[in-house]
């Protein structure tokens, strides 16, 4: 009961809207599937439970009342034709409500938040806006400059920066992380030497060389449409009302926005040797928090690009993983494919437990960055809307400047590297101008 207080303290501001209560059932006659009115028009819809009433039903409707202070139903009508300016919690809230089955851009999923733009980058060169800025007058290091131009054409363009779901780029790196996905079957994000191998051997079927389309069926065979769950991973609608209330599909709070100080956090490490706080990591150089957790299968796969950014930026830039909430716990959305890999814990009930998961992680994962773990009432995790996987940037000063979407899907690291560089760019720049803000006399200038 203690922790169902704990979360609805988490709600004050959803609570401040709170008025009268619909009866539970209600909500359940207006999301049933047999009311097509509220109903989405989802080709998920059909997967989802008949609409029986269980004790488990009673008790996620009793949940939802009473951490939202309101039906659905009246959320809805509250928010009608305005759902964008409600808060994540009641967006997402609605869409579980509408059949939703968590992919990209339903509910609370939405794109990253950034100081930094193409704008913002030409305008620091005195350049025209609208026009690229060649490589030769980046005023930045060389490694800097390889990672915002993406496609190496030696300038920097709108594509370069572009990492929505219409970019051409996107959409073939999308393509291509699929196709490597089915490459790494123990699902660590990373293709070793013998699992590259094994795939050859896969598709040559005794043959010592392939052709095209085996290469193809290799690929395609047996992927279904872009999004979906692998067998035995999609949710029900009451699993998700359940685990949006436990904060396991994502924590309730939003977090800081762009241009906030970022919330301070005094936390253990993984082997309990040393504590460290954000408040002692500023002034010096920009911090990187990555949020995840172990039985997040997606964070678990992106995960090594992360890895790769902390090995190209380890010496001019702060960087952290704190370990939250976990995402797929067996009491939980449990997934059959994490199941499949040997990756099944319960949901931490204590700090010891949650330690002992991170663990875990932190081996599987082949972490080399410092590693803190949240404590099990979350606190860092839902100050900074940290759960399932999130990346922050934060520059010397404290202020958040990048703070991607939530995980799975906005949990980009190529995206972060890229806020990452630009402020590594402005920190330089600040120290050409000196204190008073004047260019500093080339003979003073770095090389
Ligand atoms: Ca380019
Ligand atoms: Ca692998």
């Amino acid at each position: 009961m203690s922790r169902l207080l704990l979360r609805i303290s988490l709600l004050v501001p959803l609570l401040a809207a709170t008025e009268a209560v619909l009866p539970l059932d209600a909500w359940a006659q207006a999301t049933a599937p047999t009311k097509p009115a509220s109903a989405s028009t989802s080709p998920t819809e059909s997967q989802s439970e008949p609409r029986e009433e269980t004790e488990e039903d009673r008790q996620a409707l009793q949940a939802v009342q009473e951490t939202f202070g309101k039906s659905v139903v009246e959320l809805e009508q509250q928010y009608e034709g305005k759902l964008a300016e409600a808060p994540e919690a009641v967006r997402m809230l609605i869409d579980i409500s509408r059949g939703a089955q968590m992919l990209p851009g339903e509910g609370w999923f939405g794109p990253a938040k950034s100081k930094y733009s193409l704008d913002w980058l030409l305008a620091q060169h005195q350049a025209e806006k609208g026009k690229p800025l060649a490589a030769d007058d980046f005023r930045g290091l060389p490694h800097w400059l390889a990672r915002i131009d993406r496609n190496k054409d030696g300038m920097v363009t709108p594509e370069d920066l572009d990492w929505s779901d219409r970019s051409p780029w996107v959409q073939r790196a999308n393509m291509v992380t699929r196709f490597f996905r089915r490459m790494d079957p123990d699902a660590d994000g990373l293709v070793s030497e013998g699992e590259w191998n094994g795939f050859f051997r896969r598709m040559a079927q005794g043959q010592d060389a392939i052709a095209p389309d085996d290469l193809v069926d290799a690929l395609l065979a047996g992927t279904g449409g872009p999004g979906g769950f692998p067998p035995g991973d999609e949710p029900s609608r009451n699993v998700l009302m359940r685990g949006l209330i436990a904060g396991e599909i994502g924590s309730l709070k939003e977090g800081p926005n762009v241009g906030d100080t970022a919330p301070d956090f005094d936390l253990q490490t993984h082997d309990g040797r040393d504590s460290v706080r954000l408040a002692d990591l500023l002034g010096k150089q920009p911090i990187v928090l990555t949020f995840g957790n172990f039985t997040c299968g997606p964070f678990r796969s992106q995960y090594p690009g992360v890895e790769a950014v902390f090995r190209r930026f380890s010496h001019e830039v702060t960087f952290i993983s704190i370990y939250v909430r976990e995402a797929h716990p067996k009491d939980g959305w449990k997934m059959e494919s994490n199941t499949r890999l040997g990756v099944e814990v319960a949901q931490p009930k204590t700090y010891g437990e949650r330690v002992s998961v991170a663990n875990q992680c932190r081996e599987m994962l082949k972490c080399s960055m410092p590693l803190l773990v949240d404590e099990i009432d979350d606190r860092t995790g839902n100050a900074y809307s940290g759960m399932p996987a999130r990346l922050y940037v934060i520059d010397p000063q404290g202020k958040v400047v990048y703070k991607s979407g939530r995980g799975p899907f906005g949990f980009r690291p190529g995206e972060m590297e890229q806020a990452l560089v630009m402020c590594l760019l402005e920190q330089h720049l600040a120290q050409q101008r000196g204190p008073a803000g004047k260019p500093t006399p080339a003979s003073e200038k770095r090389p």
